[in-house]
């Protein structure tokens, strides 16, 4: 079965803990479950990882070709920021959709500006725990029409 890899950016391991008045009450070993669940169903492994560090996560996304398909992205607050991670998604070949819990343009005015997604196919933001539903949605059809 084809792999798609999940990986989110920093404190989103504290999901479910903290301020769930902006990012909900689903914890990320919850939203992970969820997608293997949707990820088999629709015929791929799935592979879920976090990580507070900017490289660290430039070494997982230039390691996917070859053993994964697609990846889902949210590069929290990395997205606003990060050329590093713009520029390793935009290196290698697979598709990527970037997804936020939150509703990036109805914050601060500093989260309006989205650096990775550039190199993204898309962005699913907005709709707390299913943005990551909706965002494997999108890439299984990008995957199947590729
Ligand atoms: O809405 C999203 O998914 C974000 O990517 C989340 C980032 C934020 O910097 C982006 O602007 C939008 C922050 C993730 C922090 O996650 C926390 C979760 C629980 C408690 C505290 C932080």
């Amino acid at each position: 079965m084809p792999s798609l890899l999940v990986l989110s950016g920093p404190n989103l391991n504290l999901l479910g803990t903290r301020e769930p008045e902006i990012y909900g009450r689903t914890t990320l070993a919850e939203i992970h479950a969820q997608l293997k669940s949707e990820a088999k169903a629709a015929g791929y492994d799935l592979e879920a990882r976090q990580s507070n560090h900017e490289g660290e996560l430039v070494d997982w996304i230039q390691a996917t070709p070859g053993k994964f398909a697609g990846l889902l992205f949210n590069p929290a607050a990395f997205s606003h920021t990060s050329l590093s991670l713009r520029d390793a998604v935009a290196a290698v070949p697979l598709p990527t959709v970037e997804v936020h819990l939150s509703n990036v343009f109805a914050r601060e005015a500093f989260r309006h500006t989205l650096v990775v997604a550039g190199a993204a196919r898309g962005v699913v933001s907005g709709f707390g725990a299913y943005s990551y539903s909706l965002g494997l949605q999108a890439l299984i059809q990008i995957l199947r029409g590729s």
